[in-house]
C-alpha cells in the first residue's frame, strides 16, 4: 500500500501554528504521522499540543533537545546564576502549571530516535544526531563528512528535526537525508528569506515499489492568534515570544537581553522560590 507520511518537528509550544498545520493534513490522506522532538516551550502550547499531534494520528514521537532539557530542570541541573537556566526555568514552571504533568513528562522521556521500515526502505528518524539532540553537526550548512557520520549505514532516509530549516541532501553513499523543518520557530539568517515564518513541515510518500518523494510545505497561521493565546495564559517573556513570532529571533543564550528582563520581571526570584527543592539538594561549590 503506498504511505503518505506527515513529518512534523520543533513545534516550540506553538498552539496555533500546530492547529493549522493539523487542520491542512486532515485533508491529506496520509497513513502515518511522526513527530521529530521540541514540542513545547517557548510558547503557550501544553498538553493541547499533543492532542493535536493525536488528532492526525501521530505514531512517534521523539525527544528533543527543549524536551531533555525539561526533565534536566526538574532534576536540579541548572544554575540559578545562569541568566539562560532562569529563562528556561520559568518557562518549565510556567509549562507545569498548565496541568496534566504525566502527558507533558511522558515527552521529556520519550525515545531519542526511531528506526522504521516502510515498503521495503529502512528509515530512521532522530532529533539531530542519533545520539545527540543538541549542537550544531548537522547544521543545513553542515559538511557531507558530518552527514557521513551521523546516519547509520544500515539506513535508506534519514529524517531530522532541530535545525529549523527544510532540506533534502544526500550522504557521500547517496543516503536520503530530509528535514521538515520547524513549525513554530523557523528562522532564515538571510535576511530577504527571512520574513517567511509560515508553519514548516513535509510529507514523504513511499510506493510499494520504493518510489519515493517529499514535499516540503509552509502553512501560514494567525500570528495575532497566538499572541493572544499567550497574554491569555500570562505566558512569562511574552515580549520574547512576540518578537520570535514575528521576526524568528531567538534570545536563549542572550545573557545581556536576558539579565535586566530578569531582574525587572523577578523571574529570577520566581525560579529561585519555585525549584528551591532542587536548588537545596545541588551541592555547594567548595
Ligand atoms: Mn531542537
Amino acid at each position: 500500500m503506498q504511505r503518505k507520511i506527515a513529518l512534523l518537528s520543533d513545534v516550540h509550544g506553538s498552539v496555533t501554528a500546530l492547529q493549522a498545520v493539523c487542520e491542512e493534513l486532515k485533508k491529506e490522506e496520509i497513513t502515518d504521522c511522526w513527530y521529530l522532538g521540541d514540542l513545547f516551550l517557548p510558547g503557550p502550547g501544553a498538553a493541547d499540543l499533543l492532542e493535536l499531534l493525536e488528532s492526525v494520528g501521530t505514531s512517534v514521537i521523539l525527544q528533543g533537545n527543549w524536551d531533555s532539557s525539561i526533565r534536566e530542570f526538574l532534576a536540579g541541573g541548572f544554575d540559578i546564576d545562569d541568566p539562560t537556566d532562569v529563562y528556561f526555568g520559568a518557562l518549565t514552571a510556567y509549562l507545569l502549571d498548565q496541568g496534566e504533568q504525566e502527558k507533558i513528562q511522558a515527552v521529556t522521556t520519550a525515545p531519542l530516535t526511531a528506526k522504521l521500515e516502510v515498503n521495503g526502505l529502512k528509515i530512521c528518524l532522530a532529533h539531530h544526531t542519533p545520539t545527540c539532540n543538541y549542537g550544531r553537526f548537522l547544521d543545513q550548512s553542515a559538511t557531507v563528512e558530518n552527514f557521513d557520520e551521523a546516519v547509520p549505514a544500515a539506513c535508506d532516509i534519514y529524517i531530522y528535526g532541530h535545525i529549523h530549516h527544510q532540506l533534502l541532501r544526500y550522504t557521500s553513499a547517496d543516503q536520503a537525508v530530509i528535514n521538515p523543518g520547524s513549525i513554530g520557530a523557523p528562522f532564515v539568517r538571510h535576511a530577504p528569506l527571512g520574513k517567511d515564518l509560515r508553519a514548516q513541515y513535509a510529507l514523504l510518500t513511499i510506493t510499494d515499489e520504493q518510489q519515493w518523494s517529499v514535499e516540503f510545505r509552509k502553512t501560514a497561521y494567525d500570528i495575532e492568534a497566538e499572541k493572544a493565546l499567550a497574554v491569555r495564559r500570562d505566558l512569562p517573556y511574552i515580549e520574547t515570544y512576540e518578537e520570535q513570532l514575528r521576526t524568528g529571533k531567538i534570545h536563549t543564550h542572550d545573557a545581556d537581553y536576558l539579565v535586566p528582563i530578569n531582574e525587572r520581571l523577578g523571574y529570577r526570584e520566581q525560579v529561585k522560590k519555585r525549584f528551591a527543592e532542587q536548588l537545596s539538594r545541588q551541592k555547594p561549590l567548595t
